[in-house]
């Protein structure tokens, strides 16, 4: 979230797409409905609908995986009536900067193609420059090769009744949408985007979040109470997990993983081409440095630099759905499966258990042993006489029995003390890791050599015997003087010269010294505005807000005094007011740079245009992997840059056989591939079999009742289910015909006391061309009786 739970309130108009959080995220709604109360509107845009439609002032269905046109024809709408914010949008985005001559776009093409990689040539979409390597503007927008042209050239052809016809939007609704939200782009009303899996899990979830925040810049919703976009993230420690790392491309805090390039075969390299020369990530060669020396110690010398090459450098996509492609095809040998159930949550799931019997050994930590780690039995419908796999469970201790810091969606990093002892032979996750790390020192102690070398390395100093000392993971994320021990007080004080040590930058600050973690911090007075500076921390550097230099306006006053969050005091020579400044505190608005505030990109702007992206500058509409009728916008079908898996592992269907379009989705009462949840007698009660919910008008045709038992077929498998027959879905109209959608829960497996078909045996194991996130949320199946 750019913004964070309680600042829901200040919203004056919610736009909640591609997210339920009604059922997923219901706490969000508690400030909903306070916003409701003060005359905020809520806006839901689903394929069905939800407990969140049920909550809204406006509706409006769509076929999954067509949010772009959707978004396309808001942002063609706000141009188009002049609602957007000018002097927002002229000031504090990219909306001036002019485009070479170099980038194009035609028939869904941006120039660049290279069809043998699926891969564009980035440089082509660069912007002009000056010598001394600011950006050439013209502030009147006028030029035709500005950014502000060039967008509204791509989005003339995103009219509404070509939206309507891809999204099967009725068009007053479309309309309605677009007029409720664009009316915060008024100077002294702000609007948030509410978004989650609806939004990403799509071949185009990216560009779908990118539409998103071209709407938000040109209605001026970023950096404003009420306002920004909002990630409703999933996993209760999912913002953590993701800040340090968990995704295969970064290392903690968002730095680039290294690569097997030439550019980073040294660091000096690394930090020559991942460092912009302006704006705060020029600061980013001390973050690496101090990240190295806390994972090398007295090991990361200027010498060795720091540490670099002990650091594996690939250049495949380790994403989920490539890493299992890798265990089907044998090239990956063992597994560590940290509290994950694949064999339910993973896409083509049916693969995905084929996928594990190719490991020599697979080790599951988790709670319960589940369809994953028991995937060789015979219950899973496997024969474990041909079954190799060795397998090893370890049982994990809940959240309840062990202490630490979880992030939650608004960046908050909140500690946990313990509740109650671990229970029988269960440890913590970082019990178990600290058990690893040791043990494996221990076997490599006398040995040399390139595999020997990072692991004797590395600096593992969480104090001695079985228990790590949390208190000391604590001090290194924060960072310290590497001499003199004492933790520094920020990301600020972090250098490049190996003098400190910092597990995250990101998070520098939480424990700037003895005694005073602030992540145990509860003081739950509010210090204005709602933010409650004094309660929890939040990255970076306990800012509640991002981007809010952008709340006020060029000069430094809040755009409108309902809406203050930061300003400019003329007599104190610095920006004061509710929140931590997301900026430079004394860089006066007079300042060369005084009125940039997205610090974190190289020109200090909003990037409208985003020529950093792997499919394009501007979110373009294409279908899903599997579609049930022809983009209308060009004749690229599928998004050229997707990351594809073809072949036996993943097989793909086409609308002759499957004419259904088909999505999944949560419930209140489960929890993710239900583990968690269908192991409780209570939840697996009220919830306690796999169903598939369809419409009236299909359930007719097919000669389906409520509660019959119904085959769902894909490509990929066929799932068995009980029909929830529904008016929460109805048949779209697409181009003129008649299209149906269903949609059905993904908890379900075969373990548990509430039992059922996992939905994952139907989708496909397609990625995104930005994150490969896979496509749960769109595409074909067909619909049977079962009997
Ligand atoms: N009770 C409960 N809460 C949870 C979870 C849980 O399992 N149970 N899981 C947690 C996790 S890890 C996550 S990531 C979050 C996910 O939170 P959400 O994203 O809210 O979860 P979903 O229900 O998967 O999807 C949201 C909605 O997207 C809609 N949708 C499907 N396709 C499209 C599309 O193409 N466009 C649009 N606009 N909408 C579409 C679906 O109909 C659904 O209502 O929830 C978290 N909260
Ligand atoms: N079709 C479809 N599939 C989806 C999605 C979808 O929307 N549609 N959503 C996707 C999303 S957003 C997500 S996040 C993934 C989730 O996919 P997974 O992460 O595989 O699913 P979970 O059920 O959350 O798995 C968590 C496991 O961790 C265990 N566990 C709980 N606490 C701890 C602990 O403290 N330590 C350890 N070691 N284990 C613990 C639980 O018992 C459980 O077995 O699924 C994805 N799959
Ligand atoms: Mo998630």
């Amino acid at each position: 979230m750019t913004n964070h739970w309680n600042d829901l309130q200040y919203t004056d108009c919610a736009l909640i797409m591609g997210a339920n959080p009604a059922e997923n995220h219901p706490i969000s709604f508690r400030w909903l409905t306070k916003a409701k109360d003060k005359g905020g509107k809520i806006i839901s845009v689903d394929p069905r609908f939800t407990r969140t439609s049920s909550m809204a002032d406006v509706y409006a269905p769509l076929r999954s995986g067509t949010d772009i046109p959707f978004m396309g024809g808001m942002i063609k709408y706000a141009l188009d009536n002049n609602l957007y914010h000018k002097e927002y949008v002229a000031n504090y985005t990219n909306a001036g900067f002019i485009v070479k001559e170099s980038f194009t776009f035609e028939d869904g093409l941006f120039s660049g193609y290279d069809e043998s990689k699926r891969a564009y040539d980035k440089t082509q979409w660069a912007w002009e420059t000056n010598e001394d390597g600011t950006s050439v503007k013209d502030e009147t927008l006028e030029h035709p090769r500005s950014v502000f042209q060039l967008m509204k050239k791509h989005y003339t052809r995103y009219d509404v009744d070509t939206v309507s016809k891809v999204t099967g939007t009725p068009k007053e609704d479309l309309l309605k949408v677009y007029e409720t939200f664009c009316a915060t782009g008024q100077v002294g009303k702000s609007g948030t985007i509410m978004y989650a899996m609806g939004t990403t899990q799509h071949t185009v979830g990216t560009q779908n979040v990118r539409a998103f925040a071209i709407i938000q810049m040109l209605l001026g919703n970023i950096g404003l109470p009420g306002g920004g976009i909002n990630a409703m993230r999933g996993e209760s420690n999912v913002q953590g997990s993701t800040d340090f790392a968990l995704l295969y491309d970064t290392i903690p805090g968002y730095l680039a993983a290294p690569k097997a390039i030439p550019e980073h075969a040294t660091l000096e390299g690394y930090n020559a081409k991942e460092t912009p020369k302006t704006g705060y990530q020029s600061n980013k060669p001390k973050f690496v440095a101090s990240l190295l020396k806390a994972w090398y110690g007295p090991n990361a010398t200027a010498d060795n630099e720091f540490g670099y090459q002990y650091l594996p450098k690939g250049n495949k996509n380790y994403s989920h759905i490539n890493l299992f492609k890798a265990m089907y095809e044998g090239t990956i040998e063992g597994a560590f499966l940290f509290g994950t159930n694949p064999v339910v949550g993973g896409p083509n799931a049916g693969k995905e258990k084929e996928s594990l019997s190719n490991l020599k050994w697979l080790v599951a930590v988790d709670l319960w042993e589940t369809e994953t780690s028991a995937f060789w039995q015979k219950e899973a419908g496997s024969d474990p006489s041909k079954i190799n796999t060795e397998v090893f469970f370890l049982p994990a201790c809940s959240s309840y029995e062990k202490e630490g810091s979880i992030s939650n969606s608004g960046r908050w990093m909140q500690y946990r003390w313990q509740a109650i002892k671990p229970l029988g032979e269960s440890k913590a996750d970082l019990e178990i890791i600290h058990e690893l790390a040791t043990r494996i020192k221990g076997l490599y102690k006398n040995e040399a050599g390139p595999a020997a070398a990072p692991i004797n390395a590395l600096y593992w100093n969480y104090g001695e015997g079985h228990h790590p000392d949390i208190d000391l993971v604590c001090k290194e994320i924060n960072g310290y003087d590497v001499n003199t021990g004492k933790q520094v007080a920020g990301f600020g004080a972090l250098k490049d010269d190996g003098s400190t040590c910092s597990g995250n930058w990101i998070y520098s600050g939480f424990y700037p010294e003895e005694g005073k973690n602030r992540a145990k911090n509860r003081d739950n007075k509010d210090t204005g505005m709602s933010n409650y500076l004094n309660w929890a921390f939040a990255w970076p550097a306990n800012r509640r807000i991002i981007y809010n230099r952008a709340s006020a306006d060029p000069s430094g006053k809040p755009w409108s005094k309902d809406k203050a969050v930061i300003w400019w005091d003329d007599v104190q020579k610095k920006w004061v007011g509710h929140d931590v400044p997301d900026f430079v505190p004394t860089k006066a608005p007079t300042d060369p740079t005084g009125t940039d505030p997205f610090i974190m990109n190289k020109d200090g702007v909003g990037l409208l245009y985003a020529p950093t992206l792997n499919d394009g500058p501007f979110p373009e509409h294409y279908e899903p992997f599997e579609s049930p009728m022809s983009n209308p916008f060009s004749s690229q079908e599928l998004n050229p840059a997707a990351v594809v898996i073809e072949g036996d592992f993943n097989k793909r269907g086409f609308k002759a056989d499957y004419p259904i379009v088909a999505t999944t989705y949560r419930v209140s009462e489960h929890w993710q591939s239900g583990t968690m949840t269908r192991n409780q007698e209570w939840l697996s009660e009220l919830v306690p079999h796999m169903y598939v919910e369809i419409s009236e008008e299909l359930a007719k045709e097919k000669g389906i009742k409520n509660k019959d038992k119904i085959i769902v077929s894909s490509a990929r498998g066929e799932v068995k289910a009980f029909a929830m027959v529904t008016k929460r879905f109805k048949p779209h109209t697409l181009n003129g015909k008649k299209v149906h959608q269903i949609g059905m829960p993904w908890h379900f497996g075969y373990k548990g006391i509430a039992t059922g078909d996992t939905a994952n045996h139907l989708t496909p194991h397609i990625g995104d061309a930005n994150t490969t996130i896979p496509e749960y949320k769109a595409f074909l199946c067909d619909v049977r009786r079962a009997d």
